[in-house]
C-alpha cells in the first residue's frame, strides 16, 4: 500500500495501476474515489491531476469523488472550504471549470432551496474565491467591502438578487477565516486571478509631443495602467491590451526600449486624463517605453505578451454569466 501511495504521488495513473495489480484497490470509480477521498498519504496535487484527467474513466471517478462530499446544510463557503481542501485544483481553466461545475451541481442537489440554478452557485463560488484573495492577500491594497461584494453579485440568481443576509454571512465567514488551500506555492487559482502580473517604473514617451515621463505601470486584467505616483488611486492612463502587440525597439535617446503597437488600426485604443483632469482618448500610434535595465525590459515584454494572449478564466466565468442571463430572460 505504501509503495502504491508513493507511486501515486509521483505518477497518479501508475500508482493506481500498481494498487489494482496488487489487489489493494478495485478497478471501479467508486473504490478509487474512496481511496482519493480518504487521501491518506496522498499528495493533493496528484489527486487533483488524476481527477482532472479528461478520459471517461477518470471523469467517473471525479463524479464519485464529488458525491462522497456531504454539503447538506452547509453555507456555500463551508462547502467550498471542504471541497477545495480535499485536492488541489489543477491550473488549467477547462479542468477547473469541470470540477467547479460538478461541485456546484452537488451543492445544489443537497441544498435545493438556495439557488435557482447551479450556475448561480458556480459564479458565486468564484466571487467568494476572489473575495478571499482581496481580503487576505497583502498585495491587494483596496480591500473589497461588503457593499462591493453585494454589488458584484447583483442579479446572478437567474436575474434576481440573492438575499442580502446570505451574502453577508459568506462575506463574514471569509473575513474571519481565510481559505486553506493545499500546497499553496503561489501558483494557484487565486494568484492567476488577482496578483498584478507586473508593476514598476518605466519612462513613457508622449503621443503627439514626444516628451518622456516617468510613470508607475501596473499590468493587470489584460490592461496596462499608468500612474504619476505609486500611491495614486486614479491612473493617468489605461491601455487595454486588445489588438496590440509588443516589440523591442532601439531609441536614440533612451536605453532598453520596447513599444506597444496596434495590429489593425492606426491609433491604439486607450484613454488618459488630460491636463485639465478630463478623461480623453489616447493619441498614440505606438506607446514607447524605456526600462531601467535590459532584464527589466525583457520581463515587461514577456509579461505583456502573456497578458495579450487570452486569459481562459474570464471565458469560463463569462460563459456561466451568459447562461444565467439566458435563463433569466426565458
Ligand atoms: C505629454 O507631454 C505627456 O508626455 C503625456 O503623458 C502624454 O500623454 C502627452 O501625449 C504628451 O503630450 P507634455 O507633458 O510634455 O505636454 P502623461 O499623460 O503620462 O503625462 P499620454 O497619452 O502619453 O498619457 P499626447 O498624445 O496627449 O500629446
Amino acid at each position: 500500500m505504501s509503495i502504491g501511495r508513493k507511486k501515486f504521488n509521483m505518477d497518479p495513473k501508475k500508482g493506481i495501476e500498481y494498487l489494482i495489480d496488487h489487489g489493494l484497490l478495485k478497478n471501479t470509480p467508486d473504490d478509487i474515489a474512496q481511496f482519493l477521498y480518504k487521501g491518506e498519504g496522498l499528495n493533493k496535487t496528484a489527486i487533483g491531476d488524476y481527477l482532472g484527467e479528461r478520459n471517461d474513466f477518470n471523469q467517473s471517478v471525479l463524479d464519485a469523488f464529488v458525491c462522497l462530499h456531504d454539503f447538506t446544510d452547509l453555507i456555500l463557503v463551508q462547502a467550498l472550504r471542504q471541497f477545495l481542501w480535499s485536492f488541489r485544483l489543477p491550473g488549467e481553466a477547462q479542468k477547473i471549470d469541470r470540477m467547479m461545475e460538478k461541485f456546484a451541481h452537488r451543492y445544489c442537489e443537497l441544498n435545493p432551496s438556495i439557488f435557482q440554478h447551479p450556475d448561480t452557485c458556480f459564479v458565486l463560488s468564484f466571487a467568494i474565491i476572489m473575495l478571499n484573495t482581496s481580503l487576505h492577500n497583502p498585495a491587494v491594497k483596496d480591500k473589497q467591502t461588503i457593499e462591493q461584494f453585494i454589488t458584484m453579485n447583483r442579479g446572478i440568481d437567474n436575474g434576481d438578487d440573492l438575499p442580502r443576509e446570505l451574502l453577508e454571512s459568506l462575506y463574514d465567514s471569509i473575513k474571519t477565516e481565510p481559505f486553506k488551500i493545499p500546497e499553496d506555492d503561489g501558483n494557484d487559482l487565486m494568484h492567476t486571478f488577482f496578483n498584478p502580473d507586473r508593476e514598476g517604473w518605466l519612462m513613457k514617451q508622449g503621443g503627439r509631443y514626444k516628451s518622456w515621463k516617468r510613470r508607475w505601470f501596473i499590468l493587470n486584467d489584460n490592461c496596462l495602467y499608468y500612474f504619476e505616483y505609486t500611491t495614486d488611486k486614479e491612473p493617468r492612463g489605461i491601455i487595454p491590451l486588445e489588438n496590440i502587440e509588443v516589440r523591442e525597439v532601439q531609441d536614440r535617446n533612451k536605453p532598453n526600449c520596447f513599444e506597444l503597437y496596434a495590429t489593425s488600426t492606426d491609433f491604439i485604443k486607450a484613454c488618459k486624463t488630460d491636463s485639465e483632469g478630463k478623461v480623453v482618448e489616447g493619441k498614440h500610434t505606438v506607446y514607447r517605453m524605456s526600462a531601467s535595465s535590459p532584464d527589466e525590459k525583457e520581463e515587461w515584454i514577456k509579461c505583456i505578451r502573456q497578458s495579450i494572449s487570452h486569459n481562459p478564466f474570464y471565458d469560463m466565468l463569462a460563459k456561466r454569466k451568459k447562461n444565467i442571463q439566458k435563463n433569466s430572460s426565458r
